[in-house]
This record gives structure tokens, C-alpha cells and sequence, in this order.
């Protein structure tokens, strides 16, 4: 009796298994098929994305069904305008990439999930025929040498918030490196006025004239919707820890230890507080900080990271444009004379 039910499961399995390969093998198999994978997003505490590469070929679409097991996550590509999709708790969302080049791409979630939200990031590699993704240049603040942990401090400040409107009115004097762009990447505002204030032609102005002129050619150098994108990007990715005004008071970090890499006050050392924690980060509205660094080296620290303090590396998950804007955005905390509050 045993044996006969045994015997008649080993045969209903057997014709499972005969119906099962060739429709298995073709699905695992043929280059036709598409294939479906299941992608379950989690916070990173309850072990983050269930696969943590995707493999593809080029042209092939990949159709995801994503689901989040825990809160409401996102789903992005990073470096690309691609629309993102909201990932709720036990709902499956379908959705198709294609790739048209090789190499190597990277996913992550775009909704705020807890103080490690930035660590859900997976990879997808795309092999295949094609001219693979073209590698960036190397980023300005190694071309220039830029050490990014050493301190930055400014040589003067303005007395009373700079003005890109007042600047304007001296535009017309100034020498021609002033409208120039890699002037402007590799010089701090505060450098660049120490510069304008060796000009014989500008010795009649004020300090705070120079300054409103200051504002004035960092003005030039973005533009509103850049600016209004670098908001929106600043909103959705960094406020949670730098704080909505710039000051270092987000959610997240308020109540940790202040990261001071020496520049003013300081009690903390470079590289003294590394390790796992977070530290607070400095106030990006005090002009004694900000104001002594080059576009080239914010533009480095939103490429490279911190290295153990936190401050998480954006290099994979912006496009230069994207960058460049939330490096103009972050200036307008230390002076208000962007074109936003105009
Ligand atoms: C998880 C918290 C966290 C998030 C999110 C975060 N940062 Fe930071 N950031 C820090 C910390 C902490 C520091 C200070 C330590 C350091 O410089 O490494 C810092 C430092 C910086 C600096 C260096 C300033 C300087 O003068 O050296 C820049 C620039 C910066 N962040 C930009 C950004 C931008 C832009 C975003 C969003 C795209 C962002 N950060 C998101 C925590 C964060
Ligand atoms: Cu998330």
C-alpha cells in the first residue's frame, strides 16, 4: 500500500519533471524569453534588497517585479533622468529596463527609509555587444590635487549678506578670469575676493561692494532651474542630515557629536572622528565655512563621500548636471543672493 503510493508519486513526479524541462529550460535558456526577476526592497537593518546584482544584456529588456517587505521604499537608476516608482509594502510593482551599452549601472532607493536609507544601493551589470558606458574624467579635485579632508578656512568674510542684484553694477570692471568657468570651479568666493581686491581697477570699492560682486559671478555660473533642480535634489537626499537651511540639523544627525575638520573652533582634528557613527555636519549657512571652498572640492565631497563620518558618496547616483546644481544650490545657504530669492 506504502510502496504503491510511493511508487505512483515517483511517477506523478516524473511527468512533472518531464512537462517541467522543457518549459523550465526554455524559460531559463532562450535568448527570446525575457526574464522576470522578483526584487523584494528592505530597510538596510532588515538586510536591504533581496539581490543585490541584476545581470542583463544588452537590448534585452528585464522586467522587475519589485515589492517592499517592510516601509515605503523607492526605485531609481542612478545617473539617468529615468522616472522613479514608489515600492509599497506588499504590493508587487512591474516595471521593464532595457539597457543600450554595457557596463555596469547602479539601482537605489529614493524614498527616506531610516538613517541608513542611503545605503540601499544595488548593481546592475549589463553585458553584451555595444560601446560600453563611457568613463567620466577624472573628477577636478584630484586633477587640481584637492585634499578633500584637509580644512578650508576663508581669509574674509562679508560684514552683511552679499547681494548678486548690488553686484551686478560693477560687472563691468572686472577683469575677463572673472566671468571664466575653471577660475571659477578651482577658486573659494573667499580666494577669488582676496584676487579682485589686488585689481587696481576695482580699488575704489568697498569691501562689501567686492563681495556683492562676488555673489554676482557665482550667480553667473548657475542659472534658476539649475538652481530650483538643485533644491529639489538637496530636499530628497541631503536635508535629512544637513537640515532644510544648510545648518547641520537634520533629523538624523541633531542629536551627534559636531564633525569640525578644524577650521574654526575647532576641538575636533581631521580624521579624529571616524568608525562607524555619523557626526552632525558643519552649518553650510556659516560664510566662515563655506565661503573657503571651491566648487571644485564641494563638487569632490558629493563625488567621494566622507569616508567614515556619514556623509554618503553620491558619485554612481548623479549625473555631473545633477552635481553642478546642488553645488550651487549649497552656496546660496552661506550668502542669500541666489536668483531664487529673487
Ligand atoms: C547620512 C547623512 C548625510 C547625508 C544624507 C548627506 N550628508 Fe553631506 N555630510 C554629512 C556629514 C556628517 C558631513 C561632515 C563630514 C564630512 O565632511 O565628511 C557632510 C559633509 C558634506 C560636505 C562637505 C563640506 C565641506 O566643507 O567639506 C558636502 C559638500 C556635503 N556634505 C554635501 C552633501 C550633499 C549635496 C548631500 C545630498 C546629495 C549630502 N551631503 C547628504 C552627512 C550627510
Ligand atoms: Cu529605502
Amino acid at each position: 500500500m506504502n510502496k504503491e503510493i510511493v511508487a505512483r508519486s515517483i511517477v506523478v513526479l516524473l511527468i512533472i519533471i518531464a512537462i517541467a524541462i522543457p518549459f523550465g529550460g526554455r524559460w531559463l535558456f532562450s535568448n527570446n524569453q525575457a526574464n522576470v526577476i522578483e526584487l523584494h526592497a528592505r530597510m538596510p537593518e532588515n538586510g536591504g534588497w533581496s539581490l543585490e546584482t541584476l545581470y542583463g544584456q544588452v537590448g534585452q529588456p528585464i522586467h522587475l517585479r519589485i515589492t517592499s517587505d517592510d516601509v515605503v521604499h523607492g526605485f531609481a537608476i542612478g545617473r539617468s533622468e529615468l522616472p522613479t516608482t514608489d515600492i509599497l509594502p506588499g504590493e508587487f510593482i512591474e516595471t521593464t529596463l532595457s539597457f543600450d551599452r554595457p557596463g555596469r549601472y547602479t539601482f537605489y532607493c529614493n524614498r527616506w527609509c531610516g538613517p541608513n536609507h542611503w545605503r540601499m544601493r544595488g548593481t546592475i551589470e549589463i553585458s553584451g555587444e555595444g560601446e560600453p558606458i563611457p568613463t567620466d574624467p577624472q573628477p577636478l579635485f584630484l586633477q587640481l590635487g584637492i585634499d578633500l579632508d584637509s580644512p578650508h578656512n576663508t581669509e574674509t568674510i562679508p560684514t552683511e549678506t552679499a547681494s548678486a542684484e548690488r553686484g551686478a553694477r560693477f560687472a563691468s570692471l572686472l577683469p575677463a578670469y572673472a566671468v571664466d568657468r575653471d577660475t571659477y570651479l578651482s577658486t573659494s568666493p573667499s580666494r577669488f575676493w582676496s584676487r579682485l581686491r589686488e585689481e587696481p581697477a576695482l580699488s575704489h570699492l568697498s569691501d562689501q561692494n567686492l563681495w556683492d560682486t562676488i555673489a554676482w559671478i557665482w550667480q553667473q555660473q548657475t542659472s534658476p532651474e539649475n538652481l530650483a533642480a538643485g533644491q529639489n535634489l538637496y530636499a530628497a537626499n541631503c536635508a535629512a542630515c544637513h537640515g532644510e537651511t544648510g545648518k547641520g540639523d537634520g533629523v538624523i544627525v541633531r542629536d551627534l557629536p559636531l564633525w569640525d575638520p578644524g577650521n574654526h573652533n575647532s576641538e575636533t582634528k581631521p580624521h579624529q572622528v571616524t568608525g562607524e557613527g555619523f557626526v552632525r555636519p558643519s552649518d553650510f549657512s556659516d560664510p566662515n565655512y563655506l565661503l573657503g571652498a571651491s566648487p571644485a572640492l564641494i563638487e569632490g565631497k558629493i563625488i567621494r563621500g566622507g569616508m567614515g563620518t556619514g556623509m554618503p558618496y553620491w558619485g554612481p547616483i548623479f549625473t555631473t548636471q545633477q552635481i553642478e546644481n546642488l553645488v550651487s544650490y549649497l552656496y546660496s545657504f552661506a550668502w542669500n543672493s541666489s536668483p531664487l530669492d529673487q
